[in-house]
């Protein structure tokens, strides 16, 4: 995301061309290994009954249980066959046309390092708990593994027309932060939830958030916050849905886009299919950072 802060702006020492690193699997450390243990069991008690149907059995699939950090080559290989994705390692955030460029080509970066047994619960770069846990298990399932390199070919399009702010709200409030409807009821699916133990019981249980039916040119216009839970969350009816939205032209909708006005990340409007209208006490209260 731009509107982090440590971006570098050329491949750091070390790292190719197109900004990988090796994962160097062996030389992550037992503390390391623990770490992420302790995150996924913890998610595990919460998830089931939480997250996606289509989460649940990618997260199965890709058989991450075997204790400790993924070793990508033993992974790969399982998401190869499943969709033809593969996870590379990269130093943090890359630039945009680098992250669309492999997004274009099925393969999803990831952060190479581990959050510190300190930082468990909330941090700001990506690492690859968030990246492997959150992201991974969804790019399992066939239309999701399309819509995901529809949004990195988009990305190469949307930035040539200056319309990146709009699209990187379409994958903000879907791959990061989406609700679905599942036969269940309402389940979480954005990487940015299910892979935190706070924001995966605020998404669906907390009263403050809206929660709204997904509507294409509503998200893009739908500002979002980076540094704390959501204030609106959108619940798609199904992937096919959105990743047929999502292969149309998107040529007229950035021309409607070019002169609407940004909507307010609190706003309920009168178009809305409306799951939760939501009280916003969390945010008033002032979010993380009150008392
Ligand atoms: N880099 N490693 C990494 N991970 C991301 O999620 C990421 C990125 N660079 C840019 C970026 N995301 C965003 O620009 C897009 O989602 C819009
Ligand atoms: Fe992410």
């Amino acid at each position: 995301m731009s509107d982090f802060e440590h971006v570098f702006d050329k491949p750091p020492e070390g790292a190719a061309e197109d900004w990988t690193i090796p994962q160097n699997w062996g030389a992550y450390t037992p503390v390391e290994h623990e770490t992420w243990n302790t995150l996924y069991a913890r998610q595990m008690r919460i998830l089931p009954g939480r997250a996606a149907d289509v989460f649940l059995k990618g997260l199965d699939a890709l058989d991450l249980n075997t204790g400790g950090i993924p070793d990508f080559e033993v992974m790969n290989p399982k998401l190869q066959a499943l969709t033809g994705w593969t996870v590379v390692c990269v130093p943090g955030l890359v630039p945009d046309e680098v992250f669309f460029d492999h997004l274009a080509n099925r393969r999803f970066p990831s952060g190479q390092f581990i959050r510190k047994p300190d930082q468990l619960d909330y941090l700001q770069e990506p690492d690859i708990f968030h990246d492997v846990f959150g992201h991974v298990p969804m790019l399992t399932d066939p239309d999701f593994a399309d819509y995901m390199e529809a949004y990195g070919k988009g990305g190469q399009r949307a930035a040539s027309l200056g319309m990146l702010p709009n699209l990187a709200r379409l994958y903000w409030y879907t791959v990061e932060f989406g609700l679905m409807q599942d036969p269940g009821g309402l389940r979480i699916y954005g990487a940015g939830i299910v892979s935190s133990a706070t924001e995966s019981v605020f998404s669906l249980e907390d009263p403050s958030p809206n929660r709204i039916g997904f509507d294409l040119e509503r998200v893009m216009r739908t500002l979002y916050r980076i540094d704390d839970f959501q204030q609106v969350y959108f619940v798609i009816d199904s992937i096919e849905r959105l990743k047929r939205e999502t292969l149309q032209d998107f040529g007229p909708i950035y021309a409607r886009l070019k002169d609407a006005e940004t909507i307010p990340i609190d706003a309920v409007l009168e178009h809305d299919e409306v799951f939760t209208h939501g009280t916003q006490a969390y945010a008033a209260r002032g979010g993380r950072f009150a008392a």
